[in-house]
């Protein structure tokens, strides 16, 4: 057991108390993974579990009592809940142990209480999980050990015991919800856009929940033409001292008097704005037909020597080289390993060409902004293939990128007909009953040089267990017609 672990109870303020987990899917497992571990005792609650992944879990659950019903009478036997992020705070039994003072957190906030090297943390509404990827390359290219973890799908408590010299964390609107403790090297709210809005207030609530992220943090990274990433709290950019930041642990209390603030985005915008007068930014200018990375007015490399297409790509990069700013690497290194990222699967991933018709798996656009940037990205006229559960999205956004690009529409899934009132007259709609009925009407549409895209702009959860099976299911119809 790695020595900085031990007294892990203690640590993490946990001793002596009598601890809840609620929800067992991914982080649930691996709360209790972690905890058997460090012989710390626990109970499990998940109100929607199957019987049939109770049998499956036989081994794992052997000597832990599993309720099945999360009620006050329950939350009222124990001091803490460590609550998975799909369970919302809202329901009121969570509510109930809040009110009556009871601590109520994530693993998150277990793993910032215990984390003893750097942490960079992303958020946003869309490129969080390929920003996280991407730095894991470029560091890894650069000899830093980085490891990838959080909602990209590997529980921290997982990875908190491997060897790593900094953690690179995407964090969830959920995961933040409840997060104190994490005092990061570098923090950012990439982007925001409508998303979740099931479970927020407003937009403005969801934005307030990203901004979490900035507390304690040490170089905060925001994007210039999108103020909801901005933070609230500091009214105008302070002046960034890298000096000031690098190398600082994970836990060193002086984070809260060293905030910097870095911006990253269209260039002319950061001149504009005078950004350049009070803190390094990063920017992206066309030059002579190309556009270019900037760091201040240095330019740095060509966007086209990025494996991954799109502006908004190219935005990311900036984005990363901000983040990446307080280690100090060499600018060589880090652009190489920029260079070399061939980008994450399910994001507008090209499956297969099949005569003459390029077919992209895009099915992590779960919502309506990452669902435009992929068709913004495609240089063809489009067949897209949308649908799920839209959590409550305002489908009319996407109205002019479908009216300028998408020559017809197939619907999948629940919330079909919400997408179909958005947009009936701007393009053919066509009702699919499953994603083979879905590929099966695209081959019948599309002509050579067209584009099939599956950018659902819906989570998954209706007809699929998760996004990455969907955009599964559609890669392995795609490639039947190959065959
Ligand atoms: N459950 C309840 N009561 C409820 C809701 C759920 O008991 O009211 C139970 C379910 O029966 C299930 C368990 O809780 O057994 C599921 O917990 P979970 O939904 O938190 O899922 P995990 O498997 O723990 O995965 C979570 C993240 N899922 C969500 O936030 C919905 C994963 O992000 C993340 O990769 C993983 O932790 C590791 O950190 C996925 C996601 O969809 C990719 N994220 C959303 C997004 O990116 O938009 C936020």
């Amino acid at each position: 057991m790695n020595t900085q672990l031990s007294n892990v109870a203690q640590r993490a303020g946990l001793d002596n108390r009598r601890i809840l987990v609620v929800g067992l899917g991914k982080t649930g497992l691996s709360v209790l993974a972690f905890f058997r571990r460090h012989k710390i005792d626990c109970e499990l609650v998940d109100a929607l579990i199957s019987d049939e992944k109770v049998e499956a879990l036989a081994d794992e659950l052997n000597d832990v009592v599993l309720h099945r019903e999360l009620n006050d009478q329950l939350v009222s036997s124990f001091d803490v809940l460590i609550v998975s992020p799909g369970v919302p705070l809202a329901q009121p039994s969570i509510q109930q142990a809040l009110a009556a003072g009871k601590d109520v957190l994530s693993d998150i906030e277990l793993f910032a209480r215990l984390v003893e090297v750097p942490v960079l943390a992303v958020t946003g509404s869309n490129g969080k999980s390929t920003v996280v990827a991407w730095i894991e390359k470029v560091l890894q290219t650069s000899n830093v050990s980085a490891l990838a973890c959080g909602n990209i799908g590997e529980p921290v408590l997982q990875v908190l015991e491997q060897s790593a010299e900094l953690y690179v964390l995407e964090l969830s609107s959920y995961q933040l919800e409840t997060l104190r403790s994490l005092k990061p090297l570098a923090a950012t709210v990439l982007n925001v856009s409508e998303d979740h809005l099931d479970r927020y207030d407003d937009i403005e609530h969801y934005a307030q929940t990203k901004q979490r992220v900035y507390q304690n943090a040490g170089l905060i990274v925001c994007n210039v033409a999108d103020v909801r990433t901005q933070p609230t709290s500091f009214s105008q950019p302070t002046s960034f001292s890298a000096t000031n930041n690098a190398g600082r642990s994970a836990n060193d209390s002086s984070a809260d008097a060293s905030h910097g603030v870095v911006f990253f985005g269209d260039k002319a915008m950061l001149d504009k704005a005078g950004l350049d007068d009070l803190s390094v930014s990063y920017g992206l200018q066309r030059n002579s037909g190309d556009y270019w990375l900037y760091r201040g007015s240095t330019p740095l490399m060509r966007s086209s020597e990025l494996l991954l297409r799109g502006k908004h790509n190219a935005e990311n990069a900036l984005a990363i080289l901000a983040l990446l700013s307080p280690l100090q690497l060499p600018d060589e290194i880090v652009l190489q390993g920029l260079k070399v990222f061939e980008g994450l699967p399910h994001r507008t991933q090209l499956v297969a060409t099949i005569n003459g018709v390029r077919w992209y798996n895009d099915s992590k656009g779960t919502n309506v902004d990452a669902c435009i940037k992929a068709i913004e990205s495609m240089e063809a006229p489009v067949i897209l293939i949308a649908g799920g559960l839209g959590k409550d999205a305002d489908f009319s956004l996407l109205r002019p990128v479908v009216d300028a690009t998408v020559k017809h529409l197939i619907l999948i899934g629940r919330d079909a007909g919400l997408i179909e009132a958005a947009l009936h007259d701007l393009v053919n709609v066509h009702h699919a009953g499953d994603m083979r009925d879905a590929v099966s009407t695209a081959q019948r549409l599309a002509v050579a040089g067209d584009a099939v895209l599956l950018s659902p702009a819906c989570a998954s959860f209706d007809m699929f267990a998760s996004y990455e099976q969907r955009g599964d299911h559609f890669a392995r119809e795609v490639r039947r017609l190959a065959a």
